[in-house]
Formats: structure tokens, sequence, C-alpha cells
């Protein structure tokens, strides 16, 4: 009998799994993203994150300067400070797009606004 190998396998499977994917999972991964903030800023290549559902996303801050961030959406509220990396761990349950805000201190949680442009933007694409 020939044996294929179990990642090939995994991938012809994959058409026919989409039916069982609401109940098996198909191929979630574990993503880790190193984001720097700088001056209030991340890198321009770094302000568009891209997962699937079901992805457990790490998001590993460090900044120049203390912060809060918030996760819209998935509504995590997150303190950085200055030479200390912070993680954000979720499951990508929901789809669609959640920016990631600096939050004001001094501002209280429900009662913020924000004008600025997003620090990331995170993509949930559907399975
Ligand atoms: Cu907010």
């Amino acid at each position: 009998m020939l044996r294929i190998p179990l990642t090939l396998r995994r991938r012809m499977l994959l058409p026919m799994a989409g039916a069982l994917a609401s109940s098996v999972g198909v191929q979630a991964a574990e993503l880790t993203f190193d984001l720097k903030i700088e001056h209030g800023q991340v890198a321009p290549n770094m302000r568009l994150i891209r997962v699937k559902q079901r992805d457990v996303v790490k998001l590993r801050w460090a900044t120049d300067q203390p912060l809060t961030l918030h996760l819209h959406g998935y509504d995590i509220e997150q303190k950085v400070e200055a030479g200390t990396i912070a993680e954000m761990k979720f499951t990508a349950r929901a789809t669609g797009r959640f920016p990631v805000h600096l939050h004001d201190a001094r501002e209280r949680a429900g009662s913020h606004s924000h004008h600025e442009p997003p620090l990331v933007l995170i993509e949930v694409y559907p399975q």
C-alpha cells in the first residue's frame, strides 16, 4: 500500500473539509507577531495583520513609552511599559477587521474616542 505523508494527505482532504470545518477546526495555527511601537506608531510594514478564523494569535508588544492598547471587537485592553514585552493573546473566533488603538490613560473605558488612525489593523478571514 502506498503511504502518503500526513501533510500531503491533509492538503488533499482540504477541499472536502469545508463542511466539517465548523466542528473539527481544520488547520488552525498559532501565530506570533512582534510589534514595536516607536513615538506612538508601528512600522508601516507591520500595520496590517492577517490571520484566519480559529487561529490562536499572540501579539507581543514593545514600546518606547508607557501606553494602553485596545483591541476593538475582541475588547482586550493591555498596558505596555517601556523596556518590557506585553502579550495580547486571543483565539480569532470572529471574522472581520479589528483595529488596535492607543487609549489615553486619562479617558475612562467605554467613553473614549478614536480620532487617530489605528496602530495596527487585524484582519480575520473565514476559514
Ligand atoms: Cu478603544
